[in-house]
């Protein structure tokens, strides 16, 4: 069996998803997801150019041989690029494997561990009264888990994930006005004084069945962080995300030594090497990797177990910056994972995306419930992608009061 050809896609509703098709001499054919947000002509390129004229001619089904080929090969191992265009690849390759056994991939991995798997929303507020107006919208669609951010009093601009009263929620991390970044500014001692006692008042308001889940996006430095960490316990959030750039892996040793609040870490990592010391150390307590810029699923299933020989559980990316592709490798992998936590679930969910990919991957009372088709159980239309073209976008940079660049 052999690679015949293998196209690129760049584009989508709203979105630059950027899809792989890989076709196999026996007319059976695989997808994956590359898109990486805000860069994505790279990953694109990086498969045209380098990648695609070798795996023509490879026989699909050696897909753990065909990603060490591309991951050592590569020399320059790692890095967002790099993995994402491996982890498209690889995520084609497991289609096609499950295609030919004529099973969803969560039966190739080992089956359910469970019947459905928990994901939590976005609820965003301006100010209190607006994030409680949007977490309301949540549990009433019968979300379990909700993640909370908030506007800060006197913060002169929206803070992380605040969409201004002008933009679409679901658009808010990418700006299509150009590449050239919008800029926030950001307070520590403001979003100190406030954000725990908005939090507090979410518990009281909810109730404490409700999961709460909180962003800090990497502002904090790490004495912060242990200070914010130790004061939000009572909160009983169901994990504290990025409060600390992950970087510096020490800094979780201070706020392990001051607070139980459950850690979540990882959206940014490419390889298991990025994970290992956090996951061996225990210092944290869901990894957050997504299966497109870790390099696919090969890669990832190893960094589940290796999470569960420490009680790390599963709480993989899932923001918009993933295409339905990724998340159907993510609903594979949540379906058997022993140690899954819980997943995060922002796909752009318009009748537009469903044409583009349509699949009967379901979500129902904040359940996502994985596909019986073989593969990854996600198609993707052609004569839909037609329909749409790269766009340039952005994130915003984060500068503190005096100009300083902080992290976004
Ligand atoms: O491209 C960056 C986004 O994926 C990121 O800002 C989203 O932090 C994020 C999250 O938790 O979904
Ligand atoms: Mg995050």
């Amino acid at each position: 069996m052999k690679i015949v050809d293998a196209k690129v896609f760049v584009g989508g509703p709203g979105k630059n998803y950027v899809t792989l098709k890989l076709v196999t001499d026996q007319g059976i054919y695989g997808l994956g997801d590359a898109t990486l947000n805000n860069r994505e002509t790279l990953p694109a390129t990086y498969l045209q150019d380098y990648l695609i004229p070798v795996l023509i001619g490879m026989d699909p089904r050696n897909s753990e041989d065909i990603w060490q080929y591309f991951y050592r090969g590569a020399y320059f191992r790692r890095g967002p690029i790099t993995m994402a265009a491996i982890g498209a690849i690889d995520m084609a390759l497991w289609d096609i494997k499950g295609k030919l056994a004529n099973m969803p991939l969560y039966q190739l991995f080992g089956g359910k561990s469970r019947n459905g798997a928990m994901v939590y929303a976005h609820a965003t507020g301006s100010d209190l009264p607006a994030l409680v107006d949007s977490v309301s919208h949540y549990v009433d669609k019968g979300y379990k888990a909700v993640r909370v951010q908030c506007g800060i009093p006197g913060m002169p601009t929206a803070s992380y994930a605040i969409p201004d009263s002008t933009s679409d929620s679901k658009h808010y991390i990418t700006d299509f006005s150009g590449i050239r970044p919008q800029e926030e500014i950001w307070d520590t001692d403001r979003y100190l004084r406030y954000m725990p006692g908005a939090l507090a008042e979410l518990r009281e308001r909810f109730g404490p069945q409700i999961r709460l889940l909180h962003d800090v996006h990497h502002r904090l430095l790490p004495r912060e962080a242990a200070e914010f960490s130790k004061e939000v316990e009572p909160v009983k959030l169901f994990w504290l995300e990025d409060p600390t750039p992950a970087e510096d892996q020490n800094a979780l040793q201070l706020l392990r030594q001051h607070s139980t609040v459950p850690i979540a870490i990882g959206e940014v990592f490419n390889s298991i090497w990025d994970c290992n010391k956090l996951i061996e150390n225990e210092l944290i307590d869901f990894i957050r990797v997504a299966a497109t810029y870790a390099g696919g699923i090969t890669p990832v299933k190893r960094i589940v177990d290796l999470a569960a020989l420490h009680h790390v559980r599963t709480g993989f990316h899932g923001a918009p910056s993933h295409s339905p592709l990724c998340m159907a490798a993510h609903a594979h992998l949540n379906a058997w994972a022993p140690n899954f936590g819980i997943q995060e679930y922002l796909v752009l969910d318009t009748p537009e995306c469903h044409a583009l990919f349509p699949s009967d991957h379901r979500m129902d009372q904040g359940f996502m419930y994985v596909s019986d088709a073989p593969g990854l159980g996600v198609d993707f239309d052609e004569t839909e992608a037609a329909r749409y073209e790269y766009e340039p976008g952005s994130h915003p940079i984060v500068r503190l009061e005096d100009g300083t660049l902080w992290n976004y």
